[in-house]
């Protein structure tokens, strides 16, 4: 079997706004990623400016943080093999409107600032950001009996 990872998924305040929360998570769930963690959470400025440090300074990144900070949303952590790249093809490319049918993005989205999801895009950062959002023990690992029909 392929190496396990973990990879945190945000459901943005425009998924929410718009009622695609369960349709995000669904998505994933049905391409065999099980949900490992998963919570409902208003990020505050302190916690987007930590999650959000690589971009400070560029000229988005203030709309950015009030985008990400303006509603509740939906953190999850996802596991399976190869995670962090399945979720990645899964929600399409950063910018909407680049983003082919059929993903996440490109089914739902139209510009880069209203991109809807948000998920980690490497192994260190995936790290990084489900110890931002989860504790040790908020996070379950477990088997489930679909996986034999899942992974080899
Ligand atoms: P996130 O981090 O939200 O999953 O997006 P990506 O990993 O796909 O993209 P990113 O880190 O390069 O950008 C973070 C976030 O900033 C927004 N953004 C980005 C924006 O509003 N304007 C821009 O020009 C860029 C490059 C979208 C995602």
């Amino acid at each position: 079997m392929a190496e396990q990872e973990r990879t945190l998924v945000i459901a943005k305040p425009d998924a929410m706004q718009r009622g695609l929360a369960g349709e995000i998570l669904a998505r994933l769930e049905r391409r065999g990623l099980r949900i490992e963690g998963l919570k409902l959470l208003q990020i505050d400025r302190a916690l987007a400016e930590r999650h959000y440090a690589e971009h400070q300074g560029k000229p988005f990144y203030e709309g950015l943080v009030s985008y990400i900070t303006a509603c509740p949303v939906v953190v999850a952590v996802f596991a399976g093999p190869n995670a962090i790249a399945a979720v990645r093809s899964t929600i399409g490319a950063t910018n909407p409107s680049n983003a082919a049918p059929g993903t996440i993005r490109g089914d739902f989205g139209l510009e880069v600032g209203r991109n809807l999801i948000h998920a980690s895009d490497g192994p260190e950062s995936a790290r990084r950001e489900v110890g931002l959002f989860f504790a040790r023990d908020e996070l379950a690992t477990y088997d489930r009996a679909i996986d034999q029909w899942i992974r080899e």
